[in-house]
């Protein structure tokens, strides 16, 4: 490379799944290359708000029987299990397009498993019964002795269609994850920052007051559609019981952050939750950029409760 040319070019690293491991906060970052796919790299640092290096190597993430075309936003579970699962939106082009249809595609919930964020082992995506899956969580506990998804349902690779926001499901295994009925446990709503998609972000932080839960509203305006991070709280023995939910968003893109590839957008898929209280939100602006902010479990329950 005489001329020292960039060879791959990366485009924007965003929408970073998080999780504290090995004594250093790890990011496991949406890279989009130049050429629009998208692949998973982790960054580390000591601090949690500074310092991040990524690793010399990207994840280099197995393959199912169906090649994906793209992948992202990496929620990351440290299971009750042992195993640290990563779950992601897989993206295929749709068989059924007619000829010229060069857009239409479909997500899927892929399902990777590590325990050391170098090897992955592939699992099969998630079936369930909708037609689309993205933004999918595994809850870090068992539930009656079952694994428990926030799903979000929707009808169309763009559209929620009637998929009505965030859905909550069992199964019997992460292998072979399959699931029944996702009942709606967070619904989207007229007139609110979730009328047009509502989706989990992070696994939830278990708190003495409930599950606490870090999600995302969209909303369709004239100049598009509005991503905002918003908060609620669960019960802890039935945490597909929604107990407290503030109006209105908890972070929404200000500033720089409103403009990017695609603009106005605040989207959260990772946070950290220390033993000492401080929690660590992970979230992306405008699909182009990391941010942190940093709170703690008291401040954001007296948040969701009060
Ligand atoms: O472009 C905004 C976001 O759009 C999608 O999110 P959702 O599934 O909620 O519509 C994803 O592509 C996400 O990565 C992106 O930030």
């Amino acid at each position: 490379n005489p001329l020292g040319l960039e060879r791959l070019g990366v485009n924007a690293a965003f929408n970073p799944g998080a999780i504290f491991f090995r004594n250093r906060y790890m990011l496991v970052a949406r890279v989009e290359g130049a050429d629009r796919k998208s692949f998973f790299a982790v960054a580390e640092s000591r601090t949690g708000v500074d310092g991040f290096r990524f690793w010399p190597e990207p994840i280099v993430l197995p393959e199912t029987r169906v090649p994906d075309t793209n992948v992202y936003d990496m929620r990351l579970t440290a299971h009750q299990d042992g195993w640290i699962y990563g779950l992601f939106c897989t993206e295929r082009k749709d068989p059924a397009a007619p000829p010229g249809d060069l857009s239409s595609a479909i997500a899927a919930c892929g399902i990777a498993r590590t325990r050391d964020l170098v090897r992955w082992q592939r699992l099969p995506d998630l079936v369930s019964k909708s037609a689309q899956q993205r933004n999918v969580v595994l809850h870090p506990e068992f539930i009656d002795g079952k694994y428990a998804l926030y799903t979000r349902p929707q009808d169309s690779f763009i559209e929620a269609g009637k998929g009505g926001g965030i859905g909550f499901a069992l199964c019997h295994r992460m292998d072979r994850a399959v699931i029944g009925t996702e009942r709606i446990v967070e619904g989207r709503a007229y007139h609110t920052i979730k009328e047009a998609k509502n989706g989990e972000g992070p696994p939830p932080i278990r708190t003495s007051r409930g599950w606490l839960h870090i999600a995302h509203g969209v909303r369709n305006t004239a100049a598009g559609l509005r991503y905002v991070v918003y908060a609620f709280l669960a019960d802890l023995k039935r945490p597909w019981r929604v107990t407290h939910a503030p109006g209105g968003y908890l972070i929404a893109p200000v500033g720089d952050e409103r403009v990017g590839d695609v603009s106005n957008v605040a989207f959260c898929n990772g946070a950290i939750h220390r033993p000492d209280g401080r929690i660590f939100i992970y979230y992306a602006s405008s699909d182009t950029r990391c941010h942190v902010a940093t709170t703690s479990v008291e401040r954001m329950l007296d948040y969701c409760l009060n």
